[in-house]
């Protein structure tokens, strides 16, 4: 069921599983704003959106939300959404400034506080260790092209564990590798903004390795539950031609198949090195053996589909994906498609085992219209929400080991090279003021996670009895 109008008291999905964790994600660099308080380094973010032409507005996440400021009324804001899970990032900056060496107290004091604070509401940290803000000290030595780099953030990774490892034991290594290697290292569209194919080869085989060196620090620390996220979209055929299978095959391979196979797999999908050309470098079995070492949880992120074509004269890989012409798309021009999102969870369970699975982003972004009566009536988002929560319960239903669901994003915020344009928060940010407000989609969401656990006999014509009682 779609519905493109849907109102704050529509209708929500029950049948969850009691246990089900319910939560909302955000990241350091989109949310955090004063990058270099209390002794922080510069990231890769900070350099690239500083770069005039970088980011479509102009923008930089030099403010962003100012959650670094306003942390205590974000939890607040959480707290009133009523998860039970808050997926966060730490700047590896904020701990380490050169990225290696001296550790900033200053800036572990910052994550300690909020994990106080999370932890003091009732609400789960799930902390992410790399999203995307790489210390600007270790590109200057190449970045994740230096093989040195699984060890620099296995460093990283041993201080975070040392400071929080007590109270935090959720941890997801990475977020999206095949963004940074081929966003960051093919396209120039995201810091560091290179654009090389040789490059973007050994940025993925280094994160590869990174995870799996931090995963062993995490293990060596203790009882600790560990996955990474991973941004997964279904490559369908544009056409029955054998071209556009091919290529269709082939994008699976690079976007959905490059890093899971060898974490869950140990070997590389076999299309690897037709997709990569001269430019393909395998890991070596060493190498596939340490990233391979069982996780505990995987987190995926879900947005869209891809339709792809045969691109014979692309700028650097032989296909080339968008949306179905003529298909609903959100404000970032992705096919809305629920589907694909029951088709993924379906395809991890039969190819890599029935790994624990939590979805770690869904959401979208939307041109919101104005508020009334003093919330914004986000109806194409809850309809969003609410299609691809009916698809994860019926997954469920189906047998997919599906642990929880985070909402991208909390907040409105830094939306990378789109800057400020791009809205997806469950709470609606002014950015001249900071000012935050719950849109109609955090209440929807609020109402959605308090009754998800009840059998359909407990709602009132869709409507959640329990939620209406507490809502007085
Ligand atoms: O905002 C991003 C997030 O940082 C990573 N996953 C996709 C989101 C929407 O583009």
């Amino acid at each position: 069921m779609s519905k493109q109008d849907a109102p704050a008291d529509a209708a929500t999905v029950d049948g969850f599983p009691p246990d089900f964790v319910w939560g909302a994600a955000t990241s350091a660099y989109q949310i955090e704003g004063s990058p270099t308080a209390d002794g922080a380094g510069l990231s890769i973010w900070d350099a690239f959106a500083r770069t005039p032409g970088n980011i479509g507005d102009g923008t930089s996440g030099d403010v962003a939300c100012d959650h670094y400021r306003r942390w205590r009324e974000d939890v607040t804001l959480l707290k009133s959404l009523g998860v039970g899970a808050y997926r966060f990032s730490t700047a590896w900056t904020r701990v380490l400034p050169d990225g290696t060496g001296a550790v900033n107290d200053a800036g572990v004091a910052f994550y300690d506080r909020l994990v106080d604070e999370l932890l003091a509401t009732g609400i789960t940290p799930y902390v992410t260790l790399y999203h995307w803000d790489l210390p600007l000290a270790l590109d200057m030595r190449g970045g994740w092209l230096n093989p040195d780099s699984a060890n620099w953030f296995a460093d990283y990774v041993a201080v975070m564990v040392d400071r929080l490892g007590d109270r935090v034991r959720h941890w997801f290594t990475l977020n999206e590798p095949w963004v940074v290697s081929d966003l960051g290292h093919l396209r120039g569209a995201m810091a560091p903004g290179r654009r090389d194919l040789h490059g973007t080869r050994s940025a993925a085989n280094n994160l590869i390795r990174a995870h799996g060196a931090a995963l062993a620090v995490l293990r060596a620390a203790g009882d600790h539950q560990v996955g990474l996220a991973v941004n997964l979209t279904p490559q369908h055929a544009a056409t029955d031609s054998s071209a556009d299978q091919t290529a269709a095959r082939l994008a699976h391979s690079y976007i959905n198949r490059q890093f899971l196979d060898p974490i869950f797999l140990g070997r590389h999908p076999d299309d690897m090195p037709t997709v990569y050309g001269d430019a393909w470098q395998s890991l070596s079995d060493a190498e596939l053996e340490a990233a391979s070492q069982p996780i505990d949880l995987l987190g995926v992120n879900y947005y869209l589909r891809d339709v792809v074509r045969h691109a014979p004269d692309g700028p650097a890989l032989p296909f080339r994906g968008g949306p179905l012409p003529g298909r609903p798309t959100t404000a970032m021009g992705w096919e809305i498609y629920p589907d694909g999102l029951r088709e993924i969870l379906h395809w991890l369970r039969d190819s890599y085992g029935n790994v624990p699975l939590m979805i770690t982003e869904n959401g979208a972004a939307f041109d919101d219209p104005p508020p009334v009566q003093g919330s914004v009536p986000d109806a194409r988002r809850i309809a969003y929400l609410h299609d691809h929560l009916s698809v994860s319960r019926q997954a469920i239903d189906e047998g997919v080991n599906l642990r929880g669901y985070f909402v991208w994003s909390l907040l409105d915020n830094f939306e990378w090279q789109f800057g400020y344009a791009k809205r997806f928060g469950l709470v609606g940010v002014d950015f001249e003021t900071g000012d935050r407000r719950i849109k109609a989609s955090g209440q929807w969401y609020r109402r959605q996670i308090a009754g998800a656990g009840l059998p359909a006999a407990a709602t009132v014509n869709g409507d959640l009895a329990i939620a209406e009682q507490e809502q007085v």
